[in-house]
């Protein structure tokens, strides 16, 4: 007799499309879908209440979605009386009421959720088939192999391979679309005075939404970030909305404007796409292509256009594909020895550095900040005061409703901070505060002064990036890319060095740690 017992299929919080590797080819009346709310996810660390009230209600909303098409959904909402918590304790728990002839997973996000996936073969009676995630465009085995024997993993050789492969934005020939691989030199404009961005759009919350803002201000009342407005797409129809309006609105002026920053814009010519492609809902290579006949149609230039599919085809598939490469050890790499505790500030907003008490409020009302503020403004700062790596990953996991582990943390140990030693960035993005002050608005009525070197008054980047440059000059004055600085450095007379490396010393002996309860439920 063959076993009629169905196949059990769960779908975690971030893989919310039918065409997920375990849905298919399934046939509707033989599989159990099975989406848990749980307790473990939505509290190993104190993600912002966005982030939650993000994933459950696309999660409920996917639910339905299937339900209406006509799949057996097994739905676990976070406060059902008897959930079990965890992933294991629930498939468990389903596995009683099923009693499934297989268990078919698609492989976490996170790595913290594969090794408890790992464990299910052994745990569970039914056979456990974990199956790999074919929504990204390189398999974890594909990036392995390109990375083998490789003395350096630069982003920019595994872009030209990946645009080669999927054959986007190449010539008939095999060349590169209009001559160059790459067009980031013509997209650091400065922004306008006159800078008026047309809106994103905005989805209203609907009863199921309502809802879960109601489960989330309850239950997650302390953790970090306003509910007072939430306009995330939740559904893949939204989504297509938000990506429709990017395409006919934003994307001709994406890639001139990407490095832009202005006082009080929190979406620039952004996408803001990112917290759909990361749930599922919208899939990387469509975007793409539709960036692509953007430009065969004439309706966006090659900068705007590369640089957007070098976001996604090259920057985050290398990302995804360097953290499966480099866990566990990523996640406690420390090579700059970085020891500061984050200021309390980046959880109050509390400062008088106008650009970083900015992206700190977008981050606070939107779940959001764009890529720069996170790099250059935010990202910087961490870098150059020396705060040590795991309390600058909490922050970014918390905060932002795109954050998993997966993205976030390349970026922050990796990008940021170096504290992977130079795996990822040929040298670490440090920064004065010239920088922020060309590519933003926020100096003008800051507090502090970017041309100011040193007292009171100076920016505490200029002095910070002095501070950082000196004490790790061991490491760095080797690095091709870096060295010539030390020349600078040491022309200057002793005094003024002195006065740099005070001033930034008086600067980060003025901050305050901040209360680890922010980030994680910290035990009495
Ligand atoms: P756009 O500027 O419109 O870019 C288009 C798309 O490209 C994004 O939606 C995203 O899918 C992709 N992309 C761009 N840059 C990156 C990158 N560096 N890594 C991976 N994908 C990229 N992105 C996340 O999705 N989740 C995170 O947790 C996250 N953490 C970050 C932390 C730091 C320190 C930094 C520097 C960057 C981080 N990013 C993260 C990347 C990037 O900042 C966001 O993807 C982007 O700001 C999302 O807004 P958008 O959709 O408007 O992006
Ligand atoms: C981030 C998150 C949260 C807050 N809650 C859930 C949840 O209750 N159920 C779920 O399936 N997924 C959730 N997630 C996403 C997971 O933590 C995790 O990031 C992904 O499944 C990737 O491994
Ligand atoms: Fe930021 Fe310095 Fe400019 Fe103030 S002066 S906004 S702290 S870069």
């Amino acid at each position: 007799m063959p076993n009629t017992n169905p196949i059990l299929v769960p779908i975690l919080g971030d893989q919310l499309t039918r065409n997920l590797a375990s849905l298919r080819g399934r046939t509707k009346d033989d599989t159990v879908i099975l989406m848990m709310e749980v307790w473990d996810e939505a509290t190993y660390v104190k993600h912002h209440k966005q982030k939650i009230v993000l994933i459950f209600s696309a999660m409920r909303h996917f639910a339905a979605e299937l339900r209406d098409a006509g799949w057996t959904v097994d739905y676990v909402k976070l406060d059902d009386g008897d959930n079990a918590g965890s992933f294991t304790g629930e498939v468990a728990r389903a596995i009683e009421r099923h009693d499934p002839r297989a268990v078919h997973v698609v492989e976490a996000g996170e790595w913290r959720v594969q090794q408890a996936i790992n464990e299910w073969p052994d745990k569970f009676a039914c056979e456990v088939e974990i199956l790999p995630d074919d929504r990204f465009l390189c398999g974890r085995a594909e990036f392995a192999d390109w990375a083998e024997d490789r003395d350096s993993l630069r982003m920019e050789t595994f872009y030209r391979m990946m645009r080669k492969k999927l054959d986007i934005l190449m010539t008939k020939d095999g060349k590169p679309e209009g001559g160059d691989w790459n067009y980031d030199k013509d997209n650091r404009k400065p922004p306008k005075d006159d800078m008026d961005t047309p809106d994103v759009p905005k989805f209203e919350p609907d009863d199921t939404t309502r809802e879960v803002i109601e489960l989330v201000e309850d239950r997650f009342g302390d953790h970090f970030g306003s509910l007072e407005k939430f306009l995330w797409p939740v559904t893949r129809d939204e989504a297509e909305k938000a990506a429709d309006a990017f395409f006919a609105e934003r994307i001709e002026k994406f890639g001139p404007y990407q490095d832009a920053m202005v006082h009080g814009e929190d979406d620039m010519y952004h996408s803001m796409l990112s917290t759909s492609i990361n749930l599922g809902l919208l899939d990387p290579l469509e975007l793409c292509e539709r960036a692509e006949k953007a430009y065969e149609n004439g309706d966006a230039p090659i900068n705007s256009v590369e640089g957007f599919i070098r976001q996604i085809i090259g920057w985050r598939e290398y990302i995804r594909g360097f953290y499966w490469h480099f866990m566990p050890g990523l996640e406690s790499d420390n090579k700059l020895n970085a020891q500061r505790g984050l200021p309390e500030f980046f959880w109050t907003g509390e400062t008088d550095m106008r650009c970083l008490a900015d992206c700190i409020r977008s981050t606070r009302e939107n779940a959001h900040a764009h890529h720069i503020q996170r790099l250059m403004v935010l990202g910087n700062f961490c870098l150059i005061a020396g705060i040590n790596p795991r309390e600058v990953q909490d922050w970014y996991l918390v905060v932002y409703a795109d954050a998993y582990q997966w993205v976030e943390l390349p970026n922050v140990s990796a990008m940021i901070l170096y504290a992977d030693g130079g795996k990822l960035a040929t040298k670490p993005y440090a920064a004065s505060g010239n920088y922020i002050n060309k590519m933003s608005d926020y100096c003008k009525e800051c507090r502090y002064s970017p041309s100011k070197k040193t007292g009171e008054d100076a920016c505490p980047f200029n002095p910070l990036y002095w501070h950082f440059m000196d004490r790790h000059r061991d490491r760095l004055e080797s690095n091709h890319r870096v060295g010539r600085i030390y020349s600078n450095w040491d022309r200057m007379d002793e005094d003024k060095r002195q006065d740099y490396l005070d001033t930034a010393q008086g600067f980060l002996d003025s901050l305050t740690p901040a209360d680890k309860g922010w980030a994680r439920v910290v035990e009495d």
